[in-house]
């Protein structure tokens, strides 16, 4: 209130010569206890002195108001391995011990780095966005996109982590995927959105590995999957052009010109590139023929390695057109890049750029199933805590039912979300040491598309929902808050749109030829099998049964209209999928 705001010196001086009614909206004198007051003045005595007393008085009032009650306690979250009853049950119940003694000694001490060190990093990210400079003093072009020492640091950090080495190098054989998953959900909220570019450079190491690691590409999967910081690579995804982002196959309009040498110079334009200081990329073009002819079509597609900038720092033959203005995500430099003839390597098969970098798809996706699940978490631990501090009614948040209730049903929704993120890591470690069966890799090639298109929606969903629980404060910009939220909404955009995944699943149904939703009925019936025993779980078997039985008829009932119907269908279809198999995975 205006009066309230006032100096206090001002207040007295200006309550000489003034009624302080005029100051003071009825309410305010009321709360302060100052009834059928008169100020002016040329008063006797008397009521001057008490006049006097009722100034001091609200002075004292007013200033315990300035540093009492217009504050209230931050939430807080400490160590957050630690504090992840979840995530550590998880753990015991599904490593070997020796597996699990050293990985918790690892996380315990990965949790008290992030709090101490890696959390103010990523908050310098936040507050020193980066910067582009076009030209230098004297007019020459020089295209320098700046990022703050932080963002620098965080690299660092991330190498020497292993973030990325973790899952190649396999120390913990199927289970080193899963084990570098859960640091990369412990670093994601605190990583000042560094976990952008980690989600392409292990896309990008992944390609190269299921490529057979060809010699040339040998010194980049080092450095890609490095732990020395001096050392390690980050790389970059330059898939959206001008004509767009999802429908790859007729938007690719760079061109790649052969050179004697055998390698290629690339044309184009760039038009959306996330994290633009990457080393190196992976981009798509198509290759001209001696008429400069090219293919259309996905069949025209290659994919293509590059280094951003050579020994000397020099740009490859790449002019930064300007950053993007995003929504959030600022922390990261994403521009337009125009290629000029960047020398590049060929490293599909001719016309299979799309099915080659499928991997690297993949592999991000995965990693924005982590981000989602690590939002949520973060988001309502916070929640929680200021349930414990914040007083509103006479009692604190956490002895308000409805309140609780609300905060309840996302945690509900967290913890699924984690379990199936859990099961995905669970299911690509097996792959990726050979010890997956057919059935597990479909039911992977399955659930990728599944969890992302699913968790990206519900981590939106539950952001705005967590700022609601703070009121006024969550939509304050200085709580970090609102920073928090708008980098959760492009979960669902990135990596393929929430319509555009639902389109995958259908494909992964597809290519498989049924197989892959007789895997996964078959799977979750196993589970209902086991779990029916335990009287419990039996509200949740019914629950889950009665889902089964109403996809299998959705099924039977499409009939020869399938693909029309399944298309109108394939998001529904598709968060029925991630509920079914998320409520299979929490019947443990
Ligand atoms: O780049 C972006 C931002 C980068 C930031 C990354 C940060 C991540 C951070 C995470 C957390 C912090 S955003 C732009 C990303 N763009 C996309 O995601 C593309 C979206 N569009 C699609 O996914 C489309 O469905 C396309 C491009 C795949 C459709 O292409 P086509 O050519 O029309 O598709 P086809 O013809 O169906 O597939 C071509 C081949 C087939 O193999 P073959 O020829 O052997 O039958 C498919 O089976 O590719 C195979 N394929 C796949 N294989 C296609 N998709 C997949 C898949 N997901 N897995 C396996």
């Amino acid at each position: 209130m205006f009066a309230c705001r006032l100096p206090l010196w001002r207040l007295s001086a200006t309550c000489k010569s003034w009624q302080l009614g005029h100051f003071l909206p009825g309410d305010s004198c009321q709360m302060l206890g100052i009834k059928g007051i008169n100020t002016t003045v040329g008063q006797d005595q008397q009521a001057g002195m008490k006049e006097k007393q009722v100034l001091e008085d609200l002075e004292m009032h007013l200033a315990r108001r300035e540093t009492e009650a217009l504050f209230q306690e931050q939430p807080e979250t400490g160590n957050q391995y630690l504090e992840d009853t979840l995530l550590r049950s998880y753990l015991k119940t599904h490593l070997p011990l020796k597996v699990l003694e050293e990985v918790h000694q690892d996380l315990e001490r990965f949790g008290n780095r992030l709090v101490s060190k890696i959390q103010p990093l990523s908050w310098e990210c936040e507050l020193n966005p980066p910067v582009f400079q076009q030209y230098g003093a004297w007019g020459q072009r020089v295209d320098h996109i700046h990022t703050c020492s932080a963002w620098k640091r965080m690299k660092e950090i991330s190498a020497e982590e292993g973030l990325i080495a973790e899952a190649y190098e396999k120390r913990y054989s199927n289970w080193s995927r899963l084990y570098q998953a859960v640091k990369l959900y412990l670093f994601s909220s605190s990583s000042g959105g560094f976990s952008c570019p980690l989600a392409m450079t292990d896309g990008a190491a992944k390609v190269i590995e299921s490529l057979g690691s060809p010699g040339s590409l040998k010194n980049a999967f080092d450095r890609l999957t490095s732990r020395d910081p001096e050392k390690f690579w980050t790389s970059g995804q330059w898939m959206t052009e001008r004509r767009g982002g999802s429908d790859v196959a007729n938007g690719t309009e760079t061109v790649a010109r052969k050179q004697p040498d055998g390698t290629y110079r690339l044309y184009g334009f760039k038009w959306f590139t996330s994290a633009a200081d990457s080393d190196v990329t992976l981009t798509l073009a198509r290759i001209a023929d001696a008429e400069g002819q090219c293919t259309q079509g996905s069949r025209g597609l290659s994919l293509f390695f590059l280094r951003v900038r050579d020994e000397e720092g020099k740009l490859n033959g790449i002019q930064v057109q300007r950053l993007k203005d995003k929504l959030g995500t600022r922390q990261m430099a994403t521009a337009e890049l125009w290629l000029q003839g960047a020398k590049a390597e060929l490293i599909s098969a001719e016309g299979r750029g799309v099915a080659a970098i499928s991997s690297m798809l993949n592999i991000t996706r995965i990693h924005n199933v982590i981000a989602a699940v690590a939002s949520m978490r973060r988001m309502i631990s916070l929640s929680r805590d200021y349930a414990c501090k914040r007083v509103a009614f006479g009692k604190l948040l956490k002895d308000h039912p409805l309140h609780m209730q609300t905060i309840a049903r996302m945690e509900v929704q967290v913890r699924g979300a984690f379990l199936l993120l859990m099961e995905i890591v669970r299911l690509l470690g097996l792959a990726e040491t050979n010890l997956a069966s057919e059935q597990e890799q479909l039911l992977l090639r399955l659930l990728v598309p599944v969890a992302k298109l699913y968790t990206g929606k519900q981590a939106s969903a539950v952001a705005v929902e967590v700022m609601e629980s703070f009121g006024g404060q969550g939509y304050m910009e200085d709580t970090g808050l609102p920073v928090i939220l708008r980098d959760t909404l492009v979960l669902s955009i990135w990596e393929g749109t929430t319509n555009i995944l639902s389109l995958d699943v259908l494909r992964s149904l597809a290519r498989s030829q049924g197989q892959v939703m007789a895997v996964f009925l078959s799977t979750v019936q196993k589970k209902l099998e086991l779990a029916s025993g335990t009287a419990e779980l039996s509200p949740a078997v019914q629950r889950t049964r009665e889902a089964i039985g109403s996809l299998r008829q959705f099924l039977a009932a499409t009939g020869s209209e399938q693909a029309l119907t399944m298309e109108l269908a394939a998001r529904d279809f598709s968060y029925s999928l991630a509920r079914i198999y998320t409520g299979k995975a929490t019947l443990q």
